[in-house]
């Protein structure tokens, strides 16, 4: 813990100065924190149901509906070894990896470097028939919060998206339909403390993972191959994004 403890002191623990003072701030610190609030509830209330399970992984969703549009809330948990919470969280976080784990995503590109931290990105995803091809623009802001709910726990990482506007990117211009998406990843590392003072290996860490997510289609999308399409897709996405982040992980050094 001690050896973690003084790990993580030389990261950041605060978002960066020139995120703070842009005009986005105050909603990226508001959204941010109401979904690692939202996150950290768990499943029992609220009428989830499990819709998926593989190993460690479940999933639940609940059916709403908003403007006659499904936006079923999702919520999943999903523990994996061999990474760290802010491995993962900065795998989830940068452009560099997206295309090696998003298999529904067709172009990417950053619209905006508000910080190292925080990101505005523009991606389309692939058409699905006979719905019209979905565009996305939003901000994604990752950082570390110390666990207040726990103070001997380690601390926990955070990636929040959520949509914003864009004057260069207007919605529904193109082809596409803009979605609107809330989506949160919360990773909190544990350590299985090695015999006397062996250094931590990957083999003594473990991840513990929730994600969160609410995608209002933006437009007309049949409710019935959209819920297909949900039941197939989130399961998918979660295997290959966290069997993605061990992969890119294996032969390096830890990052606490
Ligand atoms: O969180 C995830 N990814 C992040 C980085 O990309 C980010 C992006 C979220 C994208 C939200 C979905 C955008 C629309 C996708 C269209 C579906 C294409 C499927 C193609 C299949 C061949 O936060 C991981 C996201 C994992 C996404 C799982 C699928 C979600 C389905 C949502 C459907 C929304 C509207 C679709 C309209 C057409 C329906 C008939």
């Amino acid at each position: 813990r001690d050896r973690l403890k003084q790990k993580s002191a030389s990261v950041l623990t605060t978002p960066t100065m020139s995120a703070i003072e842009h005009r986005l701030w105050p909603e990226i610190e508001k959204i941010t924190m109401e979904q690692l609030h939202y996150a950290r509830l768990g499943v029992g209330a609220g009428g989830w149901q499990l819709f998926a399970e593989d190993g460690d992984m479940r999933m639940y969703r609940r059916e709403e509906e908003a403007d006659g549009l499904v936006v079923d809330p999702l919520k999943a948990c999903h523990v994996v070894k061999g990474v760290t919470g802010h491995e993962v969280c900065e795998i989830f976080f940068s452009p560099e990896y997206r295309t090696g784990w998003e298999a529904t995503l067709e172009d990417m590109i950053v619209v905006e470097k508000v910080s190292k931290d925080t990101l505005i990105f523009l991606q389309t995803h692939k058409r699905i028939w006979p719905a019209s091809q979905r565009d996305a623009l939003f901000w994604s802001h990752m950082r570390r919060v110390s666990d207040d709910q726990d103070p001997d726990a380690h601390d926990l990482w955070i990636v929040c998206n959520h949509s914003t506007e864009h004057p260069d990117y207007p919605p529904n211009t193109g082809k596409c339909v803009r979605v609107y998406l809330t989506v949160c990843l919360v990773c909190q590392t544990f350590i299985d403390p090695p015999k006397d003072e062996d250094e931590i290996k990957r083999e003594n860490i473990t991840c513990k993972i929730t994600y969160c997510s609410v995608v209002n289609p933006g437009g007309w999308a049949p409710a019935s191959v959209l819920r297909a399409v949900y039941k197939r897709e989130y399961p998918k996405f979660l295997k290959r994004f966290t069997s993605f982040c061990i992969d890119q992980c294996k032969d390096k050094p830890i990052t606490f």
